[in-house]
């Protein structure tokens, strides 16, 4: 167990007190240290020193992915290499990949944040814990391994794929908590069904998921077919990787590890703040990094922060689950979507499995949906008219969910591609 009252609890004007000194010393080590940030301090004419309260930061510039990118790889890093212990990139989908350092001191911070996201999920030192995120430049395996041996955990660092596999250690090695993708506890859920494993023969109790959006009906279909109690948890690598934010025993919110990041939510086209709990997107300034602080970066996870006290004691601040990236968002017929709210509406439905695909496709100027969605067999090849009904069921739904039509079109069993990572959900075929 990693639990520290005195900062977990504490109470939000010592808390603001605190996150103030520690910004205060993060903006001088980024003027003094990073020639991106004095640059940009000066063009605005701000001064570190006159940042007095935490409603300065708004005095601040915003950081995006593409200063990363154009400094890549060292040029945002604030200690001389040798000072760096590790570095961790993201593959960079679109474009350039993002470098990140860690100072030792770094290291042992995130391995103390990861370690209370895994407590306040319920892991302790009895557990036995199965680490399939990848391991390597991506910061899910490294990340939350560090935190589980603070604990005194035993970790099995399997990484991802290989899913009979997993299985087979996870029968044998006794794992009692499943770290990895929402997604890929889906695959091994249905995994394990296929091979025949009785359930009720694993150890398995709790589950970890983050790194990619889910949905509420997500959830309740994996810890119905995992039988475990399964956690959200959030984090980024320009800001850390995992340990930003995780959710406690009540699954209602993730609280935000405030004593070592400032969170703002802003509108991303005004970028001004929203009313307080209003959704918008996620700006996170690091509050205690050495090696990469970041100033106001702008994440593209949109979310709202809860206003309501915890009732499990904690006193930081929790936000929604996160509804998407803005840059996930789609524009059909003028309306925005999130594959979060059609996922949410999926789960939903009887007779459908938990596997499906958005297709955006472009007739004439017009954007389309299609969303192709796995049902059962007996609906897929007996039963025409049971089909049509499910199918129709759903289109009412997105319709009542979404605003707007989309199509819906079943597809047979296990045709749909499955992740061991963060699933591909979208399919874009729009030649913009
Ligand atoms: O995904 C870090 C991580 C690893 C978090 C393991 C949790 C567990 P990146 O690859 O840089 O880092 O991707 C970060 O993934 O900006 C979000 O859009 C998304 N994301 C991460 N966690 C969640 C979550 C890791 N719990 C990007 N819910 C972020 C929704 C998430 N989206």
């Amino acid at each position: 167990m990693y639990w520290e009252p005195e900062r977990e609890c504490m109470n939000r004007d010592e808390l603001e007190q605190f996150q103030l000194e520690r910004l205060e010393s993060t903006l001088n080590r980024v003027y003094m240290n990073v020639p991106f940030y004095r640059r940009k301090f000066d063009e605005l004419g701000v001064d570190p020193e006159s940042i007095r309260s935490l409603e300065d930061i708004r005095r601040l510039p915003f950081t995006v992915k593409n200063d990363l990118r154009d400094n890549y790889p060292y040029g945002l890093f604030a200690v001389p290499l040798r000072e760096v212990v590790r570095v961790h990139a993201s593959s960079g989908t679109t474009g350039m990949s993002t470098v990140v350092g860690y100072t030792k001191n770094d290291i042992k911070t995130w391995s103390n944040l990861t370690a209370r996201v895994l407590t306040a999920a319920g892991v302790t030192k009895d557990d036995v814990v199965q680490i399939s995120f990848g391991y390597g430049l991506f910061t899910g395996g490294f990340g939350l391994h560090y935190g589980a041996e603070r604990i005194g955990a035993s970790v099995i660092p399997i990484s991802s794929g290989n899913t009979k596999r997993q299985i087979k250690i996870m029968q044998d090695f006794k794992t009692t908590a499943l770290i990895c993708t929402p997604s890929y506890a889906l695959l091994m859920a249905d995994t394990l069904f296929e091979m025949g494993v009785n359930i009720n023969s694993l150890s398995l109790r709790y589950g970890l998921f983050g790194a990619e959006p889910w949905s509420e009906g997500m959830r309740t279909e994996i810890q119905e077919k995992l039988k475990i109690v399964a956690t959200d948890n959030y984090g980024l690598s320009e800001i850390m990787g995992p340990g930003v934010a995780g959710e406690c025993m009540e699954r209602n919110g993730l609280h935000i590890n405030e004593d070592h990041f400032f969170v703002e939510v802003i509108n991303p086209e005004t970028l001004e703040p929203v009313a307080p709990g209003e959704t918008g997107e996620l700006v996170i300034t690091t509050l205690t990094k050495e090696a990469f602080p970041m100033i106001r970066y702008r994440t593209r996870d949109l979310t709202r922060l809860l206003p309501d006290p915890c009732p499990c004691g904690r006193t930081l601040r929790r936000m929604h689950r996160v509804l998407g990236r803005s840059d996930d968002m789609l524009i059909v017929k003028g309306v925005n979507v999130f594959p979060s709210q059609i996922e949410s509406v999926l789960f939903e439905v009887e007779g459908t499995e938990p596997h499906y695909q958005i297709v955006v496709d472009r007739k004439g100027h017009l954007d389309e949906i299609t969303v192709l969605i796995e049902v059962s067999e007996e609906i897929f090849f007996d039963e025409m008219k049971k089909q049509k009904q499910v199918v129709d069921l759903i289109k009412r739904r997105l319709q009542s969910e979404l605003g707007i039509g989309v199509e819906v079109k079943p597809v047979e069993k296990k045709t749909l591609e499955r992740f061991e990572g963060k699933a591909q959900r979208v399919l874009d075929q729009r030649k913009l």
